[in-house]
């Protein structure tokens, strides 16, 4: 029956990459390998979070278990599944981890045309309250065949193949494109596949929300609080916005690609560049929103033209529904216009 097809023509996350791969004739496979070792990473990493409360995986690394063993903080252990699943796909040749202050070169016997950017556990801070937390990555080719250099991963965030995250909340939830638009999977612990439960993703065009910490209004800049300002006092006698705020990255812009509105990390007088990291969180949420119709603004320039210099280099970030970030951009270009 048409009803029961959908339940019995399960569209994995690999047969829909598969699929994407099969416009592709000329590659060899070789992104399916390495996404399906990015998966599989993601699928350790919610099983882990889910028994974290349980199996006191949470605190401070030096804990020791129930076991009697000592405990790896889950950040920590998250970062060494996801080296370790990317080196053995043997399609990586660089890893920038937001755990790692130094960029991983992959040995050149398992060494691959790939280089990886991301961040294992994005918001663990919020582990222990329950809050959603996810892994947020981004996906290079390297830049020719040559010795790989760190030239290979600082590019703009134009020039990724691939980029998404996977949400540890009620549901495991992970949300990617390469290129050709968003598509969402669910994780089915019962078959342990990731199944598409959100294909083609559309920002609406504008929102009714605006997401940021207003704790720290005192030290933004003009434009910035010129259109906080304007979300909570609207002069056109349109309805003022709600605030929603998690603090976990992945959770406020997944709320925001599926609901629409605007999410905030703008510089301050304390931090000049923001907080938010280049490389493993403005640029693949960037190339997200972009992907699902909407923008990704830095206060100066669109975030994937941003060329970084640095592996671990941070960017203020207005990100969310078309409409809503063409207004914070309009304020900082006249703020340009005043200098
Ligand atoms: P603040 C979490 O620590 C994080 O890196 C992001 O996930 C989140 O968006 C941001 O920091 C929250 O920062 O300064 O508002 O607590």
């Amino acid at each position: 029956h048409a009803a029961d097809a959908h339940r019995t023509d399960l569209m994995t996350i690999t047969r829909f990459v598969l699929n994407e791969q099969s416009k592709h004739p000329e590659s060899r496979g070789d992104f399916t390998i390495l996404l399906n070792h990015i998966v599989l990473g993601c699928k350790f990493v919610c099983s882990a979070v889910n028994k974290a409360g349980l199996a006191k995986l949470i605190g401070l690394a030096g804990e020791t278990n129930v076991q009697g063993e000592e405990q790896k903080k889950l950040d920590v252990l998250s970062n060494e599944v996801f080296v370790k699943a990317l080196v053995s796909s043997g399609r990586t040749c660089i890893l920038v981890s937001e755990e790692d202050e130094e960029a991983t070169f992959v040995d050149p016997s398992k060494r691959g045309r790939y280089c990886v950017v991301f961040d294992p556990l994005d918001g663990s801070s919020n582990i222990d309250c329950g809050v959603s937390i996810g892994t947020i990555f981004g996906i290079y080719m390297m830049k020719d065949n040559h010795e790989p250099t760190l030239d290979d991963v600082l590019q703009p965030g134009k020039q990724m193949l691939a980029a998404g995250y996977c949400m540890y909340g009620s549901s495991c939830t992970l949300v990617l494109s390469t290129g050709e638009g968003v598509n969402g999977f669910t994780l089915d612990p019962s078959l342990g596949e990731f199944i598409l439960t959100h294909p083609g993703i559309k920002i609406p065009k504008k929102g009714k929300i605006y997401s940021v910490n207003e704790g720290n209004a005192k030290n933004w800049d003009g434009p910035t609080a010129k259109y906080v300002e304007k979300c909570k006092f609207p002069k056109d006698g349109s309805s003022s916005k709600s605030l929603r705020y998690i603090g976990s990255m992945v959770a406020d812009v997944h709320r925001t690609l599926l609901y629409g509105g605007i999410f905030l990390y703008p510089a301050d007088k304390k931090s000049p560049s923001g907080k938010l990291r280049v490389l493993y969180e403005v640029f693949p949420m960037s190339f997200l929103m972009e992907q699902a119709g909407g923008q990704a603004f830095t206060g100066k320039q669109r975030a994937l033209d941003l060329v970084p210099t640095k592996i671990h280099e941070r960017s203020p970030i207005f990100l969310g529904s078309f409409d809503d970030v063409e207004d914070i951009k309009a304020l900082y270009a006249a703020e340009g216009k005043k200098e």
